[in-house]
């Protein structure tokens, strides 16, 4: 009888010890889907947890007609139009609120996808992780996870972190998951004559097991626009009564609601539009003279500081080396093209990520109105040398 009781303490105590393990590792690394509202299923006017990043003429609905699960889905509606390159699209992101990750651990992420075909063009699905560091701050992207979906739902799966089809950026504390429309055609093809429809359902992030890299279950394909990160400020703000080369790093808004994010008011801002050449014009307080419309998200701009000083809050950030110029001259013609990258490139590689060559770029040092100037293969002349300024204005090469 002794001999039994005291042969099942040991027992005990490992099992004890097995408990307490468990419960320890669950602590460190939450089990289940992470996803908030990963079916779409709660909410009021929009789904909790997830909110839609504003691009020009694109809509997310909260759709209850065509679904994967439950009685809700998010639906995208966009054109295909016409452009310069081909056919463009106007993208918009829905966006998870952060959810935190170990950058030790990996993590599998699965999204329900379906579209609806028109004229042979048809919608398709991009999944991209932003990942941010314990602060909430930008580290960078990952992605780009591509869904092409048919009329039935397909589903895409991606695994991130150590053993897996990608690896988390250093320090990555927290993700955002960022579901982005797209489409496909053939090459060549006429655009669309109706805009596109896009569904997602059904998202599932959860820890996954490590596993060899070896078996990778998709194919990526190529995809030309990292998305620019939100912060909705003006970078480059003017100093009183001097010019600025500035862009906006946000969703969409007005210049009245994103410029107290500057020292100094902006008495006026001017935008040219690339296509057609036309200049539109902010003036502050004079909205019946201003025709500047709604900023968005990469947007460059020549501005002018307001000479009367104002006491405000200096929380400008650093653009975040994503890579790219945006907003890049036609051929020929005049646009303020934004660096959204290493402030140390060269101005030749920043402006060798335009798909058409750039013929020269200005700019202005807010400080001294001295302007700096480029010219394609003319070192001799050009005294601008890196994409440090963010903004440029620059001239397509005649073809
Ligand atoms: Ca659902």
């Amino acid at each position: 009888m002794v001999r039994s009781a005291a042969g099942g303490m040991p027992t005990l105590l490992a099992l004890a010890l097995v408990i307490l393990v468990v419960v320890g590792y669950a602590a460190a690394h939450p089990q289940g889907n992470l996803a908030p509202n990963p079916s779409f299923e709660e909410g009021t006017a929009f789904p909790q947890g997830w909110r839609a990043e504003e691009w020009p003429d694109v809509s997310i609905t909260w759709d209850s007609e065509v679904v994967h699960s439950g009685k809700r889905a998010m639906k995208w509606t966009f054109p295909v139009s016409p452009s310069y390159y081909g056919c463009a699209i106007p993208m918009n992101v829905l966006a998870s609120d952060p959810i935190d990750v170990d950058e030790d651990a990996t993590y599998q992420l699965t999204v329900w996808a379906r579209s609806a075909s028109i004229d042979g063009w048809s919608a398709a699905l991009h999944v991209n992780f932003r990942v941010l560091d314990s602060a909430g701050g930008l580290i960078g992207a990952i992605g780009d996870l591509p869904v092409y979906p048919g009329s039935q739902w397909k589903s895409a799966s991606i695994t991130v972190g150590p053993g897996g089809e990608r690896s988390w950026l250093k320090g990555t504390a927290k993700v955002s998951i960022l579901l982005i429309n797209g489409a496909e055609g053939q090459w060549g093809a006429d655009c669309p004559s109706q805009s596109l429809s896009l569904w997602a359902d059904d998202v599932s992030f959860s820890l996954a097991a490590p596993r060899p890299a070896a078996t990778p279950t998709l194919t990526p394909r190529p995809w030309p626009t990292p998305t620019p990160p939100p912060h909705g400020q003006i970078i480059n703000c003017p100093l009183p009564g001097k010019w600025a080369l500035a862009y906006y790093n946000g969703p969409g808004a007005s210049l009245d609601d994103v410029q107290a994010a500057c020292p100094f008011p902006i008495d006026a801002a001017f935008r040219i539009d690339r296509d057609w050449q036309l200049w539109r014009r902010y003036f502050r307080q004079r909205p019946e003279i201003s025709n500047l419309g709604r900023l968005w998200n990469g947007e460059g701009l020549l501005v002018l500081g307001s000479s009367s000083l104002r006491a405000a809050s200096h929380d400008q950030t650093t653009p975040q080396p994503l890579g790219q110029m945006y907003d890049c001259p036609r051929p020929d013609m005049w646009a303020i093209s934004v660096w959204l990258g290493d402030p140390a490139a060269a101005i030749e590689e920043a402006l060798a990520t335009c798909l058409t060559g750039v013929a020269a770029a200005y700019w202005i040092d807010p400080y001294s109105q001295i302007w700096s100037r480029y010219f394609a293969g003319r070192p001799d002349i050009s005294d601008l040398k890196t994409a440090a300024g963010g903004a440029f204005l620059t001239l397509g090469t005649r073809p």
